[in-house]
């Protein structure tokens, strides 16, 4: 048995990532179970811990929901899961207290005379039903839309992906996954030919080197930043490679930090490609093995010499051929990419090169030796397996007849009710027809698309529309759900029980520890009493959604995912009970799970399995099943080339900045449960906006200053935060709507997506958030350093005042040495 010692408590606030516990190569993540409980409860009076996952991020830490009084009272993180082995970051630690906000809804909502007024569910949900209905009547299925979420749970998303394909006939369902991690998804579909993440967070305990490409993991993963630190406080530490515009926390701690221009990852990713197979770097023996396209790679890579590269990305060629030599001379390379490559113009061509580098070094399926083409929110990993998010359930390939036809055997439903002519309409796409008329009703559940989707003065006007009838589902009154017809109050993290699948593959149990407040009611039971009411049948007349609860949806999910990349037919609820977190596939022949994909260099791909068939990179054209047939017979890694092509919108001389927007470590999103959260409110109150202090000379501001951001779209006012971010960028964080502040006139100047475009990448539909031009004026002086975080990206290029910190409402405890 293993010691077991506090290593002290600490403020989480102002100690985000906790008490180091250093390891080597090859070695186990140490445990350390941190914990926290509500002021005035001691550990020994918490009545009972119930099983759970993290809500607020994708990591998928494991943790015991403490419960007193029938309340939710404190959170611990668990020690023997093997994605945190205890460990928990602020928002986990404190975000519970969402929940019990008394301002959640309690009771459904129904628009009169122009006001939301409380109802009952019936008056409610006859209001959906009867609506749904006459809408088919009159036009049909492609009246009605969905658009859902990465936040709800797999039995929710399975069974809205029932009644939207199989029920209600439609093809216009897809998630807000569309703005997070339908990039790493389509990534995986170009080089793979299938969804599902090739590595593991355990390639972290064996990596030499490892690459962070637009990912602020220190802010958004911090339990895996600290498994990184712990790696770097450790013997033989990795060196790590940091491609980032800000000084984020993994920039700093970084062995080399590349700040490139925003919107040029793929000439900077061209470059090092570059000069890795010039200089050899290459695993001749796996290329000719396992992969088609090397050639046409080499083509377009030589014609990006690291001079060419440099001009383009801003960034020194000395810099590109080191950081090429450190990627070439890794023996075990672990890279992870998220929204700095996901959110722009070329995202997926550019995600596609982080994979054509492990492709052609050889570093798949091995430990260490790992990609993580990461998810953000803590479902989405879900949302796209149960086809929720413009897929079809289970990585079904919508474009091949056989699998359409696959599908309707497991739902018994005729074929031709699974809309399939065209691929799932994209949310932007839904969004578009919803504005042109011939959307009519949209049911938007577990997102707050008036302040996350670009362009929000549009959306605003869309969702206003009276041709337009809005269902939202959520806890609170959000900005989306003030401009609602009906409005339904959900029960959340806590309070249902279902299950979550993170980044790498793990699927977690997480159990109901409460009850809901009021009158809401999970997801699940809103969907199936929807299906009720609209009486969805099978082809034998038998109810389509068949199942009644979680287990039994889960059950129904199983049968679906059976002989599919993510089979779980493996899983239980008793097992997941039993054994913590495992990773799919999950099946009779991988019984406890499956660690790492591509481990021998096979593939999903061959033409009658895989889920896509790939997409054009430039202009998103699918590529036609007998040309796939042509070009990978046998199912290899497709290795897919890209040229760089700039932004859609450059900087000028009235906008001569680059815009890029993002997180801060303490927020989630539109702050709806965050903001609601005392100790991360306090730590990150409002917004700001980063400038470097060149640029902030330029227009005469200095810290704290109020100042004026604007786009050709709209206009921001954020106190100015002078850092050590790349000259010529300003990055504005995207938490603060107005929900809290209703009747501020400035309201629609706090939000970042008032400035961003309306515009996506062509192959996987993702907007940009992260490339506008943008102009920044002074507005006033202001009397104090802006009210931003000052352990993260944000912090200050003068340290001289006080540093972000919790106090006592916001200890934490930590116990290292702790075995499961
Ligand atoms: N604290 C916190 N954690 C979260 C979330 C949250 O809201 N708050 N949300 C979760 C979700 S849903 C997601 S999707 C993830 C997102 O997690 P991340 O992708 O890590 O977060 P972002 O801040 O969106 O963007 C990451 C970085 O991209 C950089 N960047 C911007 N433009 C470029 C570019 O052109 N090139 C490169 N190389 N980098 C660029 C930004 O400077 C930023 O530091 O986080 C998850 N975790
Ligand atoms: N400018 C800019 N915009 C961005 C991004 C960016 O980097 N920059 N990032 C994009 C990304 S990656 C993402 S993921 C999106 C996130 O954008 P949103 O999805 O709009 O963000 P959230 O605030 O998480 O909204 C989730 C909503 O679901 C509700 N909710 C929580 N739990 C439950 C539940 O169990 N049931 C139901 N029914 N509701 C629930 C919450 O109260 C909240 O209103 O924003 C995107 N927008
Ligand atoms: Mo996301």
């Amino acid at each position: 048995m293993g010691r077991r010692h506090r290593a002290g408590p600490r403020d989480a606030i102002a100690e985000p990532w906790g008490t180091r516990t250093p390891y080597g190569p090859g070695g186990t993540w140490p445990v350390r179970v941190d914990s926290h409980l509500a002021d005035g409860v001691a550990e020994d009076e918490v009545e009972r811990w119930v099983r759970a996952a993290s809500l607020l991020h994708s990591n998928g830490d494991a943790m015991d929901i403490a419960v007193r009084d029938g309340r939710v009272v404190g959170v611990r993180g668990r020690a023997d899961d093997r994605v945190n082995r205890g460990r928990l970051d602020p928002k986990d630690l404190f975000a519970w207290q969402a929940g019990t906000s008394p301002d959640r809804l309690t009771r459904p909502l129904v628009r009169m005379d122009g006001e939301l007024v409380e109802t009952d569910w019936d008056t409610a949900m006859d209001r959906v039903a009867g609506r749904t209905r006459s809408l088919l009547d009159d036009q049909g299925p492609s009246a009605v839309g969905f658009y859902t979420t990465g936040q709800l749970m797999l039995e929710e998303y399975y069974t809205l992906a029932v009644i939207a394909h199989g029920g209600v006939g439609t093809n216009h369902l897809d998630g807000n996954t569309r703005m997070c991690t339908a990039t790493a998804a389509a990534a995986l579909k170009e080089s793979f030919a299938s969804d599902g993440q090739p590595g593991s967070y355990t390639d972290i305990d064996h990596a030499d080197v490892i690459a962070l490409f637009g990912h602020n993991m220190a802010e958004t993963q911090a339990v895996l930043w600290a498994r990184v630190l712990d790696r770097l406080a450790g013997p033989e530490p990795p060196a790590l490679l940091c491609v980032d515009p800000r000084p984020t926390p993994a920039a700093r701690a970084a062995t080399l930090h590349l700040a490139p221009r925003p919107g040029t990852n793929v000439a900077l990713m061209n470059g090092l490609l570059h000069e890795i197979i010039a200089a050899g770097h290459i695993d001749r023996d796996y290329i000719d093995a396992h992969t088609v396209g090397f050639e046409e790679l080499e083509e377009r890579v030589g014609e990006y010499p690291p001079e060419r590269a440099a001009e383009i990305c801003g960034v020194p060629a000395g810099r590109i051929r080191e950081a090429a030599r450190l990627l070439g001379s890794a023996e075990r390379l672990t890279s992870t990419v998220l929204q700095g490559f996901y959110q722009s113009h070329q995202a997926t061509a550019a995600a596609v090169q982080v994979n054509n580098l492990h492709l052609v070094r050889g570093m798949l399926g091995r430990p260490g030796c790992g990609v993580l083409q990461m998810n953000g929110q803590p479902t989405a990993e879900n949302t796209r397996e149960c086809g929720a998010n413009g897929d079809l359930p289970g990585f079904r390939n919508w474009s091949n007849d056989a699998h359409v036809a696959e599908l309707a055997e497991v739902w018994n439903v005729e074929p031709e009710q699974i809309p399939h002519y065209a691929p799932p309409t994209h949310a932007m796409q839904i969004f578009r027809y919803a504005e042109q008329g011939s959307i009519r009703m949209l049911w938007i559940s577990g997102t707050n698309p008036a302040v996350s989707l670009p362009e929000l003065a549009r959306i605003r006007s869309i969702l206003a529309r009276e041709d337009l009838f809005v269902v939202v589902q959520d806890l609170f009154l959000t900005e989306t759900a003030a401009l609602a017809d009906v409005v339904l109050p959900a029960a959340t993290w806590g309070e249902k029980t279902g299950t979550f699948t993170n980044a790498d593959r793990t699927v977690h149990l997480c159990e109901q520890a409460v009850k809901p407040p009021g009158e809401a009611r999970s997801d699940l039971d809103i969907f199936l009493d929807f299906a009720s009411r609209m009486g969805f049948r099978d082809k034998d007349g038998g109810p389509l959604v068949h199942w009644t609860d979680p287990e039994s949806a889960f059950e129904a999910w199983k049968q679906c995912s059976r002989g599919r990349p993510c089979d779980y037919t493996g899983l239980s609820y008793a097992k997941l009970r039993e054994h913590g977190g495992i990773q799919w596939p999950c099946d009779e022949d991988h019984p406890d799970g499956t660690e790492r994909l591509y481990t021998d260099g096979a593939f999903f791909a061959s033409p009658d399995y895989c889920e896509s068939y790939g997409r054009d990179l430039v202009t998103g054209a699918p590529v036609e099943p007998v040309e796939y047939r042509a070009l990978n017979p046998t199912g290899k890694a497709v290795i897919k080339a890209a040229a760089y092509l700039t932004p859609h919108e450059q900087t000028s001389d009235d906008f001569p900045l680059h815009l890029i927007t993002g997180r801060t470590l303490y927020h989630f999103h539109t702050r709806t449960k965050t903001g609601r959260v005392p100790q991360l409110q306090k730590a990150a109150p409002e917004v700001w906006v980063e400038l470097s202090a060149v640029d902030a000379e330029a227009v005469g501001a200095e810290e704290g200053d109020l100042v004026e951001v604007a786009t050709p779209r709209g206009a921001v006012r954020a106190q100015a935060r002078i850092t050590a971010i790349r000259e010529g960028v300003v990055f504005l964080p995207f938490h603060y709507g107005y929900w809290d502040e209703p009747e501020d006139a400035d309201r629609h100047r706090r939000a970042a997506n008032e400035l961003t475009i309306t515009d996506w990448d062509p192959a996987s539909k993702q907007p940009v958030f992260k490339t506008a031009a943008a102009r920044v004026t002074l507005v006033r002086r202001g009397d104090r350093p802006a009210n931003a975080p000052t352990l993260t990206a944000s912090a200050p290029l003068d340290p001289g005042f006080n540093a972000t910190a919790g106090g006592a409402s916001a200890v934490a405890d930590q116990r290292i040495g702790e075995r499961p």
